[in-house]
């Protein structure tokens, strides 16, 4: 009796233990689980505001890649403010600055004039969270410092312009081409110069004379009249860009020659300009390079604000053509 007593007193007694020491852990209920903040709201087109530093206007590639700007930030109700900084490198710097104390501008896109000269413009911008894309033209510095650049291969574009030149003075005992160069310090110049001669060898190219003509069909003029004083013995141009090249036929015509005969022409670019030339048969062969390129650069704009990471570089899909299919495609061009 005494021993089951007891045992009835253990149990009640290990009962109440359990019963008041280890309530079922109450369902940890997870610490109060700290507001989440609200996911930010995806920012959209029309929450971009932004400050476009553009070379100038030194040609038709130039007019349709600013309109290409302008008409698609309209399109997608983009607070674009356009800035044209008439082919001067300090212009563009100074309104990098100014757009990077613009509290309203949450973008900057840069066609750069020179690859050199950015860092310290890029570091502010970093600084006051500002997103920075390239179009167009690369530049010489820390990666870090911008979201991506989208613009063409030049190099390439100068590579094609070699085995294009080749083609057109196969069969030509001399090769001797003359060279009209871009802006000094642009990557475009000097890609497409660099370009150009990992190529020319394979056929015996040789650059005789090399000059900048700034993108310029008056300049290109003036060049090439320079170049047909001292020496006539000339087989091919490589114009950097349709204006020059134009700049050249008029110098090779007035030089009693004719041009896209007596003297091969190659441009880069493919505006309509070049086209019709190519028509006239004053020029042989275009290389392509993209202009319309505002779409991509919005839309990466638009991704990198959203917090996304891109590719550093977006290279555009480009191709060449050529005098006897000018007619045909001219009417199907953009710009
Ligand atoms: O070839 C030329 C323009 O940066 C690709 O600049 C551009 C070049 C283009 O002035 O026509």
């Amino acid at each position: 009796m005494k021993r089951l007593f007891l045992l009835t007193v253990v149990f009640v007694v290990v009962l109440a233990m359990v019963g008041c020491g280890a309530a079922p852990p109450a369902a940890q209920s997870e610490p109060a689980q700290a507001e989440q903040p609200a996911a930010k709201a995806a920012q959209t087109y029309k929450d971009l505001t932004v400050g476009f530093i553009q070379t100038g206007s030194e040609g038709g590639w130039r007019a349709a890649n600013t309109a290409s700007f302008k008409e698609t930030a309209e399109q997608l109700g983009i607070n674009l403010k356009f800035y044209d900084a008439q082919n001067k490198l300090e212009n563009q710097v100074s309104a990098f600055h100014q757009f990077n104390q613009d509290k309203d501008v949450n973008v900057i896109i840069l066609a750069a004039l020179e690859t050199t000269g950015w860092e310290e413009v890029l570091k502010e911008a970093k600084d006051a969270g500002k997103i920075v894309v390239l179009e167009d033209r690369r530049i010489d510095a820390p990666e870090d410092l911008y979201a991506t650049y989208i613009g063409s291969d030049f190099a390439e574009e100068g590579r094609k312009s070699a085995v294009e030149m080749c083609k057109l003075l196969e069969g030509s005992e001399t090769k001797n081409v003359v060279e009209l160069v871009g802006n000094v310090g642009s990557s475009a110049a000097k890609d497409r110069g660099q370009g150009f001669r990992e190529k020319m060898g394979e056929c015996g190219i040789t650059i005789t004379e090399s000059q900048t003509a700034n993108w310029s069909a008056t300049e290109g003029k003036q060049v090439m009249e320079a170049f047909l004083k001292k020496s006539q013995d000339i087989q091919g141009v490589f114009a950097q860009n349709d204006e020059m090249g134009l700049g050249a036929a008029q110098a090779i015509s007035e030089a009693g020659l004719k041009p896209g005969t007596d003297i091969k022409i190659l441009t880069v670019d493919a505006t309509a300009g070049a086209f019709k030339a190519m028509i006239a048969g004053d020029i042989n062969t275009v290389v392509e390079c993209n202009p319309l390129l505002a779409p991509q650069v919005y839309e990466a704009a638009l991704k990198a604000v959203n917090g996304e990471t891109l590719p550093k570089w977006v290279p555009s899909q480009e191709g060449v053509f050529y005098a006897k299919d000018a007619e045909t495609i001219l009417p199907t061009r953009k710009y």
